[in-house]
């Protein structure tokens, strides 16, 4: 039995790579189990398009506690006027915690971003860098790709639920797009986000939905 497809839909795919899965160095909490249902979503092949983020930085990010002396990984500092984690050095360009996770079948893709690569510049959201030295915020440009294929409703599922899933769900949602979580295919960082996190989404009024809405057979 089949599903059936979901007309005007996307899923993106957030930053599913080993460096963010259990032995990573910025491991998120019972990352592993986020396998089997995106696995799961992508057997049905329901959505019309297919995008994935991979974090992807130049070693000596500034995002890194590495790159700043004194500070150690998880203090916030300011940057830019506002605030920023500094994180272990995680997703160097070209290592292997940096490839997409060798247990999703990534072929359906049709984009792929890559974020975080400039040097001097964080990038959580699959649709915006965060701020920059000039106070911007500059697009990837998978706004425009998603809108000129008429997506109206975009899910979201993989790392970190508390920061890139996260942010990415706020600027889909900021972007006009009907925004789904599918929160059992996500993990944090650390759970104790996981009650702001859910308010967060609510309150902005991006639905949270679990995995199996999207593959029991109907
Ligand atoms: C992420 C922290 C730093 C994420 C990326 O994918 O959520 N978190 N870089
Ligand atoms: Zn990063």
């Amino acid at each position: 039995m089949t599903n059936s497809i979901l007309p005007h839909s996307a899923l993106i795919l957030v930053d599913i790579q080993p460096d963010f899965m259990a032995g990573g160095p910025l491991a998120c909490e019972q990352a592993d189990t986020i396998v089997a249902p995106v696995q799961a979503i992508l057997a049905q092949n329901r959505f019309a398009h297919y995008v994935a983020t991979q974090d992807w930085h130049p070693g000596g990010h500034i995002s890194f506690a590495s790159s700043h002396s004194g500070s150690k990984p998880f203090d916030s500092i300011a940057l830019y006027g506002h605030p920023q984690v500094l994180w272990p050095d995680h997703c160097v360009q070209g290592t292997n915690g940096a490839a997409l996770h060798s247990g999703i079948n990534w072929d359906r893709m049709h984009v792929i971003v890559r974020k975080g690569a400039d040097s001097a510049v964080d990038s959580y959201s699959a649709f915006r860098e965060n701020y920059n030295q000039a106070g911007e915020r500059p697009a990837t440009g998978l706004t425009g790709w998603l809108k000129d294929r008429q997506v109206q409703d975009v899910y979201i599922a993989g790392l970190a639920r508390d920061v890139c899933v996260l942010w990415s769900a706020q600027d889909a949602r900021a972007a006009g797009f009907n925004t789904f979580v599918i929160w059992d295919a996500t993990a944090p960082v650390t759970g104790q986000t996981d009650a702001d996190t859910r308010k967060t989404l609510v309150e902005q009024g991006i639905r949270i939905v679990h995995s199996e809405e999207l593959t029991r057979n109907r």
